[in-house]
């Protein structure tokens, strides 16, 4: 209700929910902290707020921005996930879609935030994992909690040259070089928003480790795709995600949990994860730099386009270009749609990634007045 008096802001409905944006910086690496690798990026948790310093002509510079949330680079992995991403997951077990993805010049964090350390071999799970393992063992230690019904559902998929690769699709279906044997992946509407991937394989889960080995396949495959087109996994953007559904069930006195007469069977709340791993993939290696002109004709499409929806959405410009790229389309409900959104933009402390920063920061900030309207899905 957008009726007089409304202060409400950022929970009101009708107005919509911004896109949380965080941000996290690394630590030094050992050769950057071996070659006394100058810092110029400070982090105040408390505050929400990133300082980067910048001399120009001799005069220091210092920019300072305001975040949803910041994780300095002595942050744990724990840390982040408790903080800014339990409560994201938790919404996705009560019905509203959510999307997480990582945002960062290349060598930032972007994969070990979401991905994080290696599985063990003794199959314990391991204190440096990231994002995705730690969403997956929280949703069913929530479901199991609730001694809930459920199905489950993944998909995982890479995104390259505006190519699409299924990530879980079997070895037959995968023959890089053979075009015919491979299975079409068509981008639909799905008429409510949101889009469809036509042809992708859709993997139904009822265990965490099964995530686990699905996530080691479909890791394997992404490596294997990297080597076989020699791709620059750089420009390379991987999407996974889970689908919940829920089935309610009412506890009816003496008898817990039995289920509601058959006309009574409320099969509720369709959930949704999309659990991003979005790569803005430029190189940074401590001494070398990539002037920006050439940066510009190397970024991809999809990566262009997103800036230009990102844009749109915050300037209110009218036509939002998200038929413009894949990943736009894949993104649609995430910016500017019915789904809740977190954007984890990684940087690097270092004075040789500068520059990529202040763009890093700036593209954050600006994503931060994105408004959408998350729903609860109903069936
Ligand atoms: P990206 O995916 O953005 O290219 P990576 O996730 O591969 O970057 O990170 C680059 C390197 O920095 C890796 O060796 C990674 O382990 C390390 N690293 C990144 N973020 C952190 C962090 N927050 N704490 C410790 N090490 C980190
Ligand atoms: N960052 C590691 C993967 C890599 O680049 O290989 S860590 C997590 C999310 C998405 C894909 C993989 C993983 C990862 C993993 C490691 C090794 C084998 C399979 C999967 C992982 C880490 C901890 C728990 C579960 C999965």
């Amino acid at each position: 209700r957008s009726g007089e008096g409304s202060i409400s802001g950022k929970h009101d409905k009708d107005k919509g929910v911004n896109v949380q944006v965080i941000v996290r910086c690394r630590p030094l690496s050992e050769d950057e902290v071996r070659l006394h690798t100058p810092v110029v990026v400070s982090c105040n948790e408390n505050r929400k707020e990133v300082c980067a310093v910048q001399n120009i002509a001799n005069k220091q510079i210092d920019r300072t921005f305001l975040f949803d949330k910041v994780f300095g680079p002595s942050s744990q992995q724990k840390d982040l996930y408790d903080q800014a991403v339990w409560p994201i997951v938790f919404e996705v077990l009560e019905g509203y879609n959510c999307t997480i993805f990582a945002y960062g010049q290349t060598g930032t964090g972007k994969t070990y935030t979401m991905e994080g350390g290696a599985r063990k071999k003794n199959g314990e799970f391991p204190s440096d994992a990231g994002v995705i393992p730690r969403a997956v063992r929280q949703i069913f230690d929530i479901l199991e909690a609730q001694s809930a019904e459920y199905s489950m559902k993944v998909t995982f998929l890479e995104l390259y040259n505006e190519e699409i690769t299924d990530l879980l699709a079997p070895e037959e279906c995968s023959k890089f070089t053979d075009d015919k044997s491979k299975k079409p992946i068509a981008l639909m509407e799905d008429g409510k928003g949101g889009v469809l991937v036509r042809g992708l394989e859709e993997e139904i889960v009822t265990t965490a480790n099964e995530i686990y080995k699905i996530l080691e396949k479909g890791s394997a495959k992404r490596r294997t795709a990297e080597t076989l087109l020699n791709k620059q996994s750089s420009r390379s953007h991987s999407i996974f995600s889970i689908t919940i559904h829920i089935k309610e069930y009412s506890r009816r006195r003496g008898n817990d949990q039995m289920w509601e007469a058959e006309s009574g069977v409320r099969v509720v709340t369709i959930l949704m994860e999309n659990v991003i791993e979005f790569a803005q993939r430029r190189n940074c290696l401590g001494t070398i730099q990539f002037g920006r002109a050439r940066e510009a004709g190397e970024i991809n499409k999809s990566l262009l386009t997103l800036g230009r929806v990102i844009n749109a959405l915050v300037e209110h410009s009218g036509h939002v270009p998200y038929r413009d790229s894949k990943l736009t389309r894949l993104l649609r409900d995430s910016l500017g749609g019915k789904t809740k959104t977190c954007i984890i933009a990684t940087i690097s402390p270092s004075i040789h990634c500068l520059e990529e920063t202040l763009s890093t920061l700036d593209y954050a900030h600006r994503a931060k007045n994105i408004k959408n309207k998350p729903e609860i899905n109903q069936k």
